[in-house]
Order: structure tokens, then sequence, then C-alpha cells
């Protein structure tokens, strides 16, 4: 026997790689969405033996659990598709402005049957634990059905908002109807026809499921903690002609989301709020507000989400619009938000949202007034009344950017556990790597530009430094990449620097990675990237070109 052998049958069996349950590959990616079939693409193209293992029944990520009616894009579809292939962009149309989630699925599939990408995903298949085995230098990752596999490169794919929560509430598994949470919607059709149906929750999955279910429910009862400022989708279908001109516009459109904040198409205004007379800012108001998607929240004045005096007058002309539009003026004053201004939580998008409540078959509760105590078997006691519901849906959001990660026993060097070292908030580089994590590679994690992106887009920057460094480190023969502390440090104080300019930072909410429901979850905290994507991209080009500076490579 050689010593190449000798090591080689050493090695296997300390890791156990003669035995059959075990799986080793070059590079293992959790999570088949977006950004991991993009992940596999790229991997199987530079000669990888790649494989996805995926907790659902088929590929999709967002798209396969979100099925709840009115789950549709707040992009537009067309920036919102992936832009690596010409032959997609040639073969895939959108038939929405903003495409609704079938089609959203259906796009998945399409993506997965034309690149052939199932054949390298194990479905079903949920990660419970990943460990970094330092000897070996290798992820062991193992799964709930007992199913182990090994490889040098571990890829989490696991989506921003991919761990569901559900509300604590005394008696929340009590009830004995139909009760569904939107993230984890049933694949089979949910009727609401004749049927008295509660909803819990008022963000961006509730306003999009109450305005849906309220054109055909029998009776629908909204309970709302905390209302959020929505504007107009202003959605519309795209007909053959003008998705061939969508289509010969692309590399303009791409290039244009590349240049702005969050990868979107609309652009901000170069000027201050104040820079213009009250007249004219009415009227570019007015004219944003008539636009479709986010035009008004991402394509107003330069400082609307970073200076109080300028979102108090974005959000006072849209609390004259959501005025306008509801008969009963005491439930406008519900409907309305007070606690934060307009854009400083994520904003719903919505379809016909605040005329829900103009519907004689539909009550609002406000939580404020009236907390929930329990629930029970028939329904939902508040502290003035019990109602009674044939079906619950509680669209009380998730375990935002970091729930997905604490949901897997993720060790590192040294027995060092994930969870323990990002208990007070996540530390990492470039949110794409963190210390004492080797080989580990985060494509849609905290203190990245993902988070506040058209999230396509930032996927496809982070896909491809992924595998560009890959590809360096296999060219130079590095079996090893992890953060500096020093540069983890500073990444992270910059991280914390650039987030604290947004008036967001000082509202509660999923983006400054508050959950009410999840234990240690109370306390503010910097989830997400805020110098934008370009500046996120330049960053890492930088570094790159540096030979990757902050990362020990070995
Ligand atoms: P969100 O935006 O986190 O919304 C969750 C909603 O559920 C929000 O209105 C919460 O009120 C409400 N909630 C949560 N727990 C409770 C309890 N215990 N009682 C009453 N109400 C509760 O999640 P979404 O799924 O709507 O949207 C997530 C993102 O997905 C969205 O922004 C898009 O980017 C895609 P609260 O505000 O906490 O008072």
């Amino acid at each position: 026997m050689t010593i190449a052998a000798e090591a080689e049958r050493t090695r296997d069996a300390a890791t156990g790689a003669s035995d059959p349950a075990l799986e080793h590959w070059d590079a293992v990616v959790i999570g088949a969405g977006l950004s991991g079939m993009y992940q596999l693409l790229k991997l199987r193209q530079m000669g990888f033996k790649a494989r996805v293992y995926e907790a659902g029944s088929d590929v999709g990520g967002t798209w396969y659990w979100n099925r709840y009616p009115g789950c549709r894009f707040d992009s537009e579809s067309w920036t919102y598709g992936f832009s690596f292939s010409p032959e997609v962009l040639k073969e895939w149309s959108w038939s929405e402005h903003f495409s609704g989630q079938p089609d959203n699925l259906r796009y998945c599939n399409f993506l997965a049957d034309k690149f052939d990408l199932r054949r390298d995903i194990t479905f079903d298949a949920r990660v419970k634990a990943a460990t970094w085995d330092d000897a070996a230098g290798e992820w062991e990752l193992s799964f709930e059905d007992g199913g182990r596999a090994r490889a040098r490169f571990l890829i989490t794919a696991i989506g921003p908002l991919s761990a569901p929560t559900m509300p604590v509430i005394p008696g929340a598994g009590d009830f004995k109807g139909e009760a569904w949470h939107t993230g984890l919607w049933p694949h089979h059709p949910v009727s609401f026809a004749g049927k008295r149906v509660a909803v819990i929750g008022t963000g961006a999955s509730g306003v999009q499921a109450i305005t849906e279910i309220a054109k055909t429910v029998g009776h629908l009862t909204v309970f709302q903690r905390t209302p959020n400022w929505c504007t107009p989708l202003r959605n519309s279908r795209i007909a053959p002609e003008e998705m061939a001109e969508i289509r010969a516009r692309y590399a303009e459109i791409f290039a244009q989301c590349r240049d702005n904040w969050g990868c979107f198409i609309h652009t901000a205004d170069p000027r201050h709020a104040t820079d213009v007379t009250p007249e004219e800012r009415e009227a570019f108001f007015e004219k944003l507000y008539a636009m479709p998607g986010f035009a008004f929240w991402q394509g107003n004045f330069r400082d609307v989400l970073m200076d109080k005096a300028a979102n108090d007058a974005m959000t006072a002309f849209v609390t004259r619009k959501i005025r306008a539009r509801l008969k009963d003026q005491k439930i406008a004053d519900k409907l309305i938000p007070t606690n934060h201004g307009y854009g400083t939580r994520r904003v719903p998008l919505e379809s016909g949202y605040f005329e829900v409540y103009n519907q004689p078959n539909v009550k609002l509760v406000d939580l404020r007034d009236t907390p929930i105590e329990r629930i029970d078997a028939t329904g939902i006691r508040t502290s003035d009344t019990h109602y009674d519901f044939d079906m619950i849906i509680f669209a009380t959001g998730f375990d935002a950017i970091t729930g997905a990660f604490d949901r897997i026993d993720i060790t590192g060097r040294g027995g060092r556990k994930l969870r323990q070292k990002w208990a007070d908030g996540p530390h990492t580089y470039l949110g794409l790597n963190v210390e004492g994590f080797p080989n580990m590679l985060t494509l849609v994690g905290p203190h990245n530009a993902a988070t506040f992106c058209n999230i396509p887009r930032c996927i496809e920057q982070n896909v491809d430094f992924v595998t560009t460094l890959l590809d360096h480190m296999r060219q130079k023969g590095l079996a090893r990449v992890e953060a500096t502390q020093e540069a983890e440090e500073a990444w992270t104080a910059h991280v914390h620097d650039t987030g604290s300019r947004l008036l967001a930072m000082q509202v509660d909410s999923w983006m400054t990675g508050v959950n009410k429901n999840v234990a240690g979850r109370q306390k503010r905290t910097f989830m997400a990237y805020a110098g934008g994507a370009p500046k996120y991209r330049q960053k890492c080009e930088e570094i790159a070109a540096n030979g990757y500076e902050g990362f020990r490579l070995g």
C-alpha cells in the first residue's frame, strides 16, 4: 500500500468514510431555494463534487413554503429573475409585473429542470447539526432521519425568512378547527367560503393574505397588534409584446438595479425633502404614490429614511391617503401606525387592503385595546370577548435571518457554538463567514447586503464571490478559509455604523432582529448591512483583489 493510500485509509477510518450511510462531498449546500440552486450550478460548472440538502420535498425555498393566498412579489418580476443565463432570460416570460407565488414557484422549477439540478439535491433532508472536524478539515452534517454527510466546504443557503414562528399565546395548540401558518401553508386548496376566519398578524404576509381571503370569506376577523404603513402595489399583466420589450431591455434593467442601494429599479431622488417647496413636495409624493411597486419607498427624496423631519412629511402624506380610503375614521385611527414612520419597517404593498375594512363581513380587533388572553378549542378569547372560528391563520412571521441558523446545532473550531457566538447579535466578516467556523460560507446570512436587497440580485453577487473564492483556493492548493478576529470585528463595527444612520434602527421589527415570540430576540440588533449593495460589492471586489484580505487561508 502506498503512503497516500494508507493516509486515505486512516482518514476514512477516522471519519467513517467507509460507512455506507456517510456521504462524502467537496461541498455541501443547505437549502434548494434560489441561492442554493444557483450555488449548485456554479459548483458543478467548476467541477466540484457537490450536494444540496433540502428540508422541503422540492425546490423553491420561500416560494415552496409560502403558498398562502395573495402571496406575490413586491419587486418587479423582471428585476427579480436571475440575470446569469441569457437562455433563461430568453425562454422565461413573466405574465405579471408583480408575479404571484404559483408562477414564482414555476420559475424555480423551470430553473431546476433546465439545468437538471434535482439529480444533485436530496429532498426531505432536514439538517439537525453541522460540526467542524478540525483534524480532517471537514464539516460533518447530521440529518433528522439519522443520515450523515461530510464535505470540506459548508455553504448555507437557508434564506433570511425561513424559520416560521407561532405566537406565544396560551392554548395556541388547542384550537380544533383548521389552523395554518402563512409560512407553512398546505399544498392542498384551502376554501374560505362560508367560514368564520381569523387572521393574526398584519405584516407583509398578513396584508397580502387578508386582502385575498376577504374576497371569498364568510366572515373575517383580523387581530392586529401593530399596524404597518402600506402603499399600493399597482400590479398589472404583461402582454407578450410588452415582455418582448422588457427582454430587449434586460441589460439596461440589470445595470440600473446594480447601481441601486437595494438593487431595486427605483432610484432615490438626489434632492432632500426640504430642497423643494411644500407644493413641489406634495406633487412629487403624488407622482411616486401613483407608480407601481416600491417607488414611493425606494424612489423618494434621499433623506426620507434617515431624517426625521423628511420622514414626517412622507408619513403625513400616506396618512391622508389611508384616511381617504376608509369609510369609518375610527377604523382608520386603528390602521394608521403611530409608533413608527413610513418606511422604517418593511412596507407591505397592497392591492385593496384598506377597502377590506369597509366590508360588512370584516372586523378589526385592535390588540392594543383588547389583547388576546388565550386560544381554545373553538376560537380566540380577548380581554373582552370570545370569538368562535372555523379557521385561524397565523401570519405571525419568522425568526428572521439568524433563526434558520439557530435551528441547526452548528459547532465550529474548538467546540464553539454559533448560537452562543451570536447570542448578543451576529458577528461576521462580510456576512459570509464567521471567525471560528472555517470553510462555512453563509450566502444570505446576517451582515451581508442580501437582506435589504431585491434578493436574487444580491444572491448572484454572493454566490459569485463564494465560487471565485473556492476556485482561487483550489488553484493555490488551499484547503481552509476563515475570517480573522480583527477582520470580523472591523466588519461588524462597520455594519453597526452604517445601520445606525437609518431611522429603521429605532423601530422594533424583524429587520432589527426583534421577535416577541422568541426568547432572546427582544432587543434590537444590527442584522443586515445597510451600506447598500453597490458599496458591498465594491468592498468584496477589493478584498478579492487583495488576495482575500481579512481571511486566513491555509
Ligand atoms: P412580520 O412582518 O414579522 O409580521 C408578523 C405579524 O404578526 C406582525 O404584525 C406581528 O405583530 C404579528 N404578531 C406576531 N406575534 C403576535 C402575537 N403574539 N399576537 C398578535 N400578533 C402577533 O412577518 P410576515 O410574514 O408578515 O412578513 C415577513 C417578511 O416576509 C416580509 O417583510 C417580506 O419581506 C417577506 P407585531 O408587529 O410584532 O406587533
